[in-house]
């Protein structure tokens, strides 16, 4: 495989790729040479590439992974279609749903594999979560809060996040929003209020966000950089979902409380630390190596990744949908 964009988030790709054992990196890209050689030399890369178009005439790959940000991925999944070359995407897939549209069109048309890195749903704490869910432990849910509130500096390790207009939904949100999705299902309709509380950057920094799902479902998500707390919380997603027989708290501290059938029961979740993780990162870092075995183990049994660009495109019209009510002050109905 090969990854194109070599940045900040980038090297939690290279070691979780570096530590599966059916992947070999061989080349490596970056529009900074500097980037592409640290990354090559790092991790064992046979070539360093400037230019993705050389790289793509130049190699035989089985697959690809975009790990730039959203505005180069519709050109990249391009050049990688136009070779037979599967692809993953990191998320936001695209600034736009039309141009997400035609990414997820331009892999199906070329018979490739897409998976959009939509890796909060493969963090270890919410997999024990979703696990006790499967299991029945509470019945059919009727209610989700999916919660993220923190007060951490994201904009030194990513500045760009400070000057887009909108921020916290696309680059956050989206998550937390999937997560929603892959607990609850598919929305029916969403109210949104966002809130620009941080002058110093550019976007919305809190949006709070109730869902109505098909099924009858409630879901509150919400979504805070402007929480000042301590113990600060970053990055970690607290749930509470109720069900018929019982609820599942995901609670702060990586602690997963189940009343089911009036027992109750508490766990410990947080993933240890490894080699290459560090605090309090470490818990996103390893979601990036749960989500990459996700995507050997589905290529292998020749099943669709959970977080497919169809898939995607459903946490996708969220976002638009949360944004579009927070712009009108109104319900917004999902298109089924
Ligand atoms: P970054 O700016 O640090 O890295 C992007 C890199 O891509 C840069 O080094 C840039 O030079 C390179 N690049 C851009 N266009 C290129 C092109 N056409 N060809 C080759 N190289 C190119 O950004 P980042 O913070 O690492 O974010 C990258 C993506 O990862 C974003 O979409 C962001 O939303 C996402 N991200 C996801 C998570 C997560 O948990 N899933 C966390 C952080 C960031
Ligand atoms: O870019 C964001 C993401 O995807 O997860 C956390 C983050 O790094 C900052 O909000």
């Amino acid at each position: 495989m090969a990854l194109i964009g070599c940045g900040f988030f980038a090297q939690n790709h290279l070691h979780s790729w570096a530590s599966i054992p059916e992947v070999e990196i061989v080349a490596v890209c970056d529009r900074d040479a500097a980037k592409a050689e640290a990354a090559q030399k790092n991790f064992g890369a046979a070539r360093a590439y400037t230019d993705a178009a050389e790289m793509f005439a130049a190699e035989k790959l089985d697959f690809v992974d975009i790990a730039t940000t959203m505005q180069t991925h519709l050109a990249l999944v391009e050049m990688a279609a136009a070779q037979g070359v599967h692809v993953i995407v990191q998320k936001p897939l695209a600034p736009s749903f039309e141009d997400c549209q035609k990414i997820v069109d331009t892999c199906a048309q070329a018979g490739v594999r897409l998976m959009v890195h939509e890796n909060f749903r493969f963090q270890s704490p919410i997999l024990a979560a979703r696990r006790a869910l499967a299991d029945g432990r509470i019945g059919k849910p009727h209610y989700c809060q999916a919660s993220f509130r923190s007060g951490y500096d994201v904009f030194s390790g990513q500045p760009y996040l400070a000057t887009e207009k909108r921020f916290i939904l696309i680059d956050l949100g989206i998550h937390i929003l999937d997560v929603c999705r892959a607990i609850m299902g598919e929305a029916e309709t969403l109210y949104c209020l966002t809130q620009h509380i941080n002058p110093k950057i550019a976007g919305e920094d809190v949006a709070t966000t109730m869902i109505r799902h098909r099924d009858g479902g409630v879901s509150v998500v919400d979504c805070s950089y402007a929480s000042r707390r301590l113990p600060e919380p970053f990055p970690q997603t607290v749930l509470r979902i109720e069900g018929e027989h019982g609820t599942i708290e995901l609670l702060e501290g990586y602690r997963l409380r189940v009343t089911s059938h009036g027992q109750v029961t508490e766990e410990g979740v947080e993933p240890e630390t490894l080699s290459w993780t560090q605090k309090p990162w470490h818990v996103l870092q390893e979601s990036v190596l749960n989500l990459q075995r996700h995507w050997v183990d589905t290529w292998r049994k020749e099943e669709m990744p959970e977080t497919s660009g169809t898939d995607n495109l459903q946490t996708y019209a969220l976002v638009m949908a949360a944004y579009r009510s927070a712009e009108s002050g109104s319900v917004v109905t999902l298109a089924a």
